[in-house]
């Protein structure tokens, strides 16, 4: 059973090994054909995760704003959401809709993720579904509003992390990733695989 972390869901090594290489070498594909990109904020700074996406839409940031768009920034559309990823969260989502958009970030050694909200979404409603793949990252969780007190979790290759219902709007951030502390990716790094409802 899930460990709870502020209503988060917590499934520690739900993909096993196997599973997980499987993953990666289906993300390679995605990467390959729709490549990975730095978003700039609208404040104009370059995120350090790199990020694409698969689905029917993806996430993307410019100057105008953080937003869905069908689109990559280079005009081309997104490929289609791996079948382990789509597997997962028939697993553990509980809804009813289908995932429309599979957000992928890779954090490099020195990548790391400020406090922030999900909230680019139209129902709150639905939950989001996260799959971390490769070196562990220290993920924080905080509350509903800025501030407060925070909590920490290492999260390893093969976790995989339910925000739903009065979870689904709490801030969150990677706080770090720890170097070479998974042999999954040759390079090293870390994927973050989130899959979300849109509309
Ligand atoms: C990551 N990704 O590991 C992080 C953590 C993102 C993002 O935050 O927006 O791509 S996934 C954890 C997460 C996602 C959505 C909602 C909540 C946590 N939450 O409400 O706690 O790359
Ligand atoms: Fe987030």
């Amino acid at each position: 059973s899930p460990l709870k972390l502020r209503g988060m869901q917590v499934f520690k090594g739900l993909l096993t090994p196997e599973e997980q290489g499987r993953l990666v070498d289906d993300l390679r594909d995605v990467v390959r054909e729709v490549p990975l990109f730095h978003p700039v904020t609208p404040s104009g700074k370059p995120m350090s995760v790199r990020m694409t996406s698969a689905g029917r839409f993806g996430w993307i940031s410019d100057a105008t704003g953080y937003r869905y768009s069908k689109a990559h920034p280079s005009g081309q559309g997104w490929t289609a959401i791996p079948d382990m990823a789509l597997k997962v969260w028939s697993t553990v989502s509980g809804a009813t809709r289908a995932p429309e958009a599979c957000l992928i970030n890779f954090y490099d050694a020195g990548a790391k993720m400020g406090l922030h909200q999900d909230r680019d979404e139209q129902d709150f409603t639905q939950p989001v579904v996260s799959i971390s793949l490769g070196d562990e990252a220290l993920f924080r969780v905080g509350n509903e509003t800025r501030g407060g007190k925070t909590e920490s979790l290492w999260l390893t290759s093969g976790d995989v992390v339910v925000m739903g219902g009065a979870s689904r709007l709490l801030y969150h951030g990677i706080d770090r990733v720890k170097p070479q502390s998974s042999t999954l990716l040759p390079k090293g790094g870390r994927i973050n695989l989130t899959l979300r409802v849109v509309t």
